[in-house]
């Protein structure tokens, strides 16, 4: 248990992907993404990968690839390389501020690298008890209504339990009505992507007629006085995502009773050690909490599976299988779902190998550090 791990290589690898369905929020569309994976390989030659899966605009977090390259290129990696650790929590590099998508790719992959020397499964070293989870569907923002209840309906034929709907001020109300009407007893909650302000708080107590799960994340991330406020006058429960970026957000947030759901993201939280922090202390505090997505690559998402499989992620988390976005992942094999249902793997580590030559046909940038690298 208490090997001594030493971190003597490092690679980044700039992936692009083809997303097979164009994703639009309040503030962006996108149809490729860009997300880096990250490896980590000690002495023995065990390698452990994280990814980075930051967007490419600071619309959603401050950070952008360029800087998450930047900042795991010049700061992190220096940092892990050499040190000697026994647990992946003390490799965390506090040191350097924010940058929380940057960090959980590091993060990840030194947990990835700690469970494949043990040989045991991600899941199990974080403390995960379920043998599967069940995935809920993110939708974007689409052209019209009827295009919306058609991606509705590809989803809850796939078997997915739980759909989010992005809205957004002229976006929100309409469309959560028409698939209300159309899907009665579907879990239904809808996501603003912190585009209202607290002039908007009237408007979106319309929401509370829809039965919805939750409303995520309506106003700015630092407002938390607003969601604070929008709680004490909706039955509707809140959901805090981009808010909470450090379990000391959590706190205030939690004093401030400005949510009753947490989502918690890897990447936002800067990694699993952290989202397990979070996770226990939302546990204590009587907080459902459920894991959400940035369109992972197999890598990401994976970790996201393993983290759901802890006892306090009771609602449905945004891990969807690999199809619903690449027509190939970067992990064979992909990650499937059957009725909305995704098994964790029982394999050491990831659980599933990543496909070194589809990631290299895919990658636009690279670097390598280690002995021989400066
Ligand atoms: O708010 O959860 C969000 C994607 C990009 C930026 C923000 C968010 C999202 C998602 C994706 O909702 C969820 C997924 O990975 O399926
Ligand atoms: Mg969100």
């Amino acid at each position: 248990m208490s090997t001594e791990l030493r971190v003597v290589a490092a690679r980044l690898h700039r992936v692009r992907m083809p997303l097979v369905h164009a994703f639009q929020t309040s503030s962006h569309r996108k149809a490729y993404l860009d997300h880096i994976l990250v490896e980590l390989e000690d002495e023995s030659g065990a390698v452990g990968w994280g990814e980075i899966a930051s967007s490419s605009d600071p619309y959603y977090a401050p950070e952008t690839v360029e800087t998450c390259w930047h900042i795991a290129s010049r700061y992190l990696l220096p940092a892990v390389l050499g040190r000697r650790w026994t647990h992946p929590s003390q490799l965390e590099v506090r040191k350097v501020r924010g940058n929380q998508f940057a960090k959980a790719g590091v993060d990840v992959a030194a947990w990835v690298l700690w469970a494949e020397t043990q040989q045991l499964p991600l899941a199990t070293v974080l403390g995960g008890k379920r043998t599967e989870v069940v995935a809920g569907v993110s939708l974007g923002i689409e052209p019209t209504i009827d295009d919306l209840l058609v991606q509705v309906g590809h989803q809850v034929e796939a078997g997915y339990p739980r759909v989010k709907l992005k809205i957004a001020q002229d976006w929100d109300v309409e469309p959560v009505r028409a698939v209300r009407s159309a899907y009665p007893h579907l879990d239904l909650h809808v996501d603003a992507n912190g585009i209202y302000s607290a002039d908007d708080l009237d408007h979106l107590l319309q929401l509370d007629q829809f039965g919805l799960t939750m409303i995520e994340q309506p106003f700015a991330p630092r407002d938390l006085l607003s969601h604070a406020e929008l709680q004490r006058r909706i039955e509707t429960p809140v959901c805090l995502d981009e808010s909470v970026e450090t379990v000391a957000d959590l706190e205030i947030a939690l004093k401030l009773e400005a949510l009753q759901i947490l989502n918690i993201k890897v990447s936002r939280m800067g990694g699993l050690t952290a989202a397990v922090t979070a996770h226990d202390r939302a546990q204590d505090a009587g907080v459902a909490v459920w894991c959400g997505g940035m369109h992972e690559f197999g890598v990401g998402r994976l970790a996201n599976v393993a983290l759901s499989s802890l006892p306090g992620f009771t609602l449905p988390s945004d891990v969807s299988a690999s199809e619903k976005y690449y027509a190939r992942d970067v992990v064979q094999p992909a990650v499937t779902a059957v009725g909305g249902v995704v098994q964790v793997p029982e394999g050491p580590g990831l659980g599933h190998p990543v496909d070194r030559e589809f990631v290299a046909a895919n990658t636009i940038e690279e670097l390598a550090f280690g002995p021989g690298q400066e």
